[in-house]
């Protein structure tokens, strides 16, 4: 029987277990990446394991999220980010060189290989033929310090696109697509393998819009083959020699199929507030827009930003809205600089931003009052743009460009003709932003500003969890919602200051009464902690006090943060029972022997509930020892 990519790159990086669906495996992590917001504690965490270089083949440390500097926190976390790296042994890209999913597409990433990223968007690498998975912090520390990275063996969907991409029509409209079908939460457990006579007229660029936004289908990564496509996108960044063919075989089995005749697609929007509340722009025809922001991991590459300024060439930004546009990397800037087309973009009235995630991520360029923000990024959750009442409906360039000029959704197919971009045969490539660290990096001295707390670790878990529930959510709880990021990202190097704002938006008493009680229960429904990789939406928690998380259904990359940080994840076997705890009720959990029948006893209501977990035995050991730094502790003093 042959194997699809996605085997084929796991098997060339297995460590241990069968690669049987839904098996516990653990693979080897040739590259990691991690980014500012998450990588002061991924960091620390490294530097607590007590190795003194990265053990994999490359690791990156980028700054793109928090750059708006207000006052010292993100200066300081910077250069305590840069001189970790010259320590460890890991290349650090600069403030200002770009978002790190663009630069280590154009810079670093290679096919056939696997990467593990300290943010959810890390599949973006699939574009290129990475088998690349976005995980917690302490999970990517783990892997530089030589650990092997457990997963589930995921089920792998095939994706066969068909058909070619009429005009106007984006690769955004591909991934909106999958996301209307599927569903965020359709994707847990799975990777998205795409082929299909189509692609190879998707350029590597294309391709990394759809395996940015697989993230937002809960899924574990989403990955295209490494063809000609992929050899003509590392020649023009004159990385050929980076480049392998890798396909998967023909007679390749797959847990399901997915047809898309893109010929069929035509421009879509996800609507608030989730991605996959999909319409068409047809739909959506006429609703007045205040906002458009072009940019972000999803769609921030040359020709992305070369056809909108093609789009906006001779004309202007509607008077009655703001077009802001962040390119995706350094590079980027440089080559419509170059070639002429930063200057259309300026002409027509944007407001060009930094190579940075920026509006993305809530830093800065928020919307107005109840303004309907037209983006072409990859999350719409609520509040996530830093103005509460906000809609953001997320979009292809194209779409977006349209918009800012007719100050309204307006289907882009009315608009004439579409313009021919082609991506260059070569691009003009400066890695100046880009430090690579010595062999020798003993002598170097670590800067920590004061924003940098010390980490907090967990405690042995007791054999009974006792106390109170201290929220009750619905369902579809992101990680935004747990833990806000925007005005709050430069409180991520200091848990006891960023723990004050856990579950804010949802209800703003939370922290308080945790603290009041000492602790206590979550209780959630379906999916719950989608979205980001953000740790801090286990590890604050864990400093609040909580002990287990109960809900209907987790998502990937939270569920591991809640086992590192020494959470107990369960869920309902009965998923009506979710509904019969409140706000206030007194729960125990006997965990004496988590690998038998565990039941959550309702004190107040004289109710008991039957749960379940997903945790191997390793999992419980860590638990029990209050997450994984204490159990590696406890694991080298034994
Ligand atoms: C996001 O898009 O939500 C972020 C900000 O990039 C996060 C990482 C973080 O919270 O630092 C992600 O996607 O993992
Ligand atoms: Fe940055 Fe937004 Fe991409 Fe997250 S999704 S990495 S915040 S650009």
């Amino acid at each position: 029987m042959g194997l699809n990519l996605t085997q084929k790159i796991i098997k060339s990086h297995l460590l241990s277990g069968e690669m049987k669906t839904q098996n516990q495996i653990s693979i080897r992590i040739a590259q990691t990446l991690t980014q500012d917001a998450t990588g002061t504690m991924a960091y620390l965490q490294f530097e607590a394991l007590g190795v003194p270089r990265v053990k994999t083949e490359l690791s990156v440390s980028y700054v793109d999220h928090n750059t708006l500097q207000e006052d010292f926190k993100n200066p300081d976390d910077h250069e305590f980010l840069r001189t970790i790296a010259a320590k460890h042994g890991i290349v650090f890209s600069r403030p200002g060189n770009g978002i790190c999913h663009q630069v280590h597409l154009e810079r670093f990433g290679k096919p056939g290989k696997t990467l593990l990223g300290s943010d959810s968007h890390t599949p973006t690498g699939g574009g290129i033929g990475m088998l690349a998975i976005g995980a917690g912090g302490l999970d990517v520390a783990m892997a530089m310090a030589g650990s092997p990275y457990t997963l589930k063996m995921p089920g792998v969907v095939k994706v066969v696109l068909t058909g070619e991409l009429p005009p106007w029509v984006a690769a955004k409209d591909i991934i909106l697509e999958v996301l209307r079908r599927d569903t965020v939460k359709g994707g847990v457990g799975f990777v998205y393998e795409y082929s299909g006579p189509a692609l190879k007229n998707l350029t590597v660029p294309e391709r990394a819009t759809i395996t940015n936004m697989g993230a937002e289908l809960g899924a574990t990564s989403s990955v295209f083959p490494s063809d000609d496509v992929t050899l003509n996108f590392l020649k023009a960044q004159g990385r050929e020699k980076d480049w392998i063919r890798l396909e998967p075989d023909t007679d390749a089995v797959y847990e399901r199929e997915l047809y898309i005749d893109l010929s069929k697609l035509e421009p879509m929007a996800a609507c608030p507030h989730m991605p996959d509340q999909v319409k068409t722009i047809r739909e959506l025809e006429g609703l007045e827009v205040q906002q458009v922001a072009i940019g972000s991991c999803t769609n921030s590459s040359f020709v992305d930003i070369a056809r909108v300024a093609c789009i906006l060439d001779g004309k202007q930004v509607s008077p009655n809205l703001s077009l802001g546009i962040s390119p995706g990397s350094r590079q980027v800037l440089m080559n419509i600089a170059e070639k002429g087309y930063y200057q259309k973009l300026v002409k027509a009235g944007a407001r060009i931003l930094e190579c940075t995630c920026g509006p993305c991520i809530g830093q800065g360029f928020a919307p107005p009052t109840a303004g309907v923000s037209v983006r072409t990024f990859n999350r719409n959750f609520e509040k996530r743009s830093g103005t509460p009442d906000a809609k953001l409906y997320l979009v292809s360039p194209e779409v977006a460009a349209v918009a800012a000029i007719a100050g309204k959704f307006t289907d882009p197919r009315k608009f004439g003709e579409y313009p021919k971009v082609q991506m260059p045969e070569k691009f003009s490539i400066d890695d100046s932003m880009i430090i690579y660290p010595n062999a020798d990096g003993s002598k170097v001295e670590i800067k920590r500003g004061p924003n940098i707390a010390p980490l907090p670790l967990g405690t042995p878990m007791p054999s009974e969890l006792k106390g109170e529930t201290l929220i009750v959510t619905g369902d579809n709880i992101t990680t935004d919602h747990i833990m806000p990021a925007g005005k709050y990202l430069p409180l991520r190097s200091n848990v006891p200051e960023y723990a004050k704002h856990v579950f804010e938006g949802v209800d703003k008493e939370f922290p308080a009464r945790a603290k009041k009680v000492g602790g206590g229960f979550i209780i959630g429904g379906e999916n719950y902690g989608q979205g980001s990789s953000r740790e801090h939406a286990a590890l604050c928690p864990m400093y609040l006090g909580v002990k287990a998380v109960i809900v209907k259904s987790f998502a990937r990359i939270h569920l591991a943060n809640l086992v590192n940080f020494g959470i107990l994840p369960l869920t309902f076997k009965n998923p009506d029972d979710y509904s019969k705890i409140s706000l206030g009720d007194q729960l125990s959990i006997d965990v004496s022997n988590l690998k038998g029948n565990v039941t959550v006893k309702n004190i107040t209501k004289n109710q008991g509930y039957e749960v379940s977990h997903p945790l191997s035995d390793r999992d419980i050991e860590i638990i029990k020892a209050g997450g994984q730094l204490s159990y590696e502790k406890m694991k080298s003093c034994a």
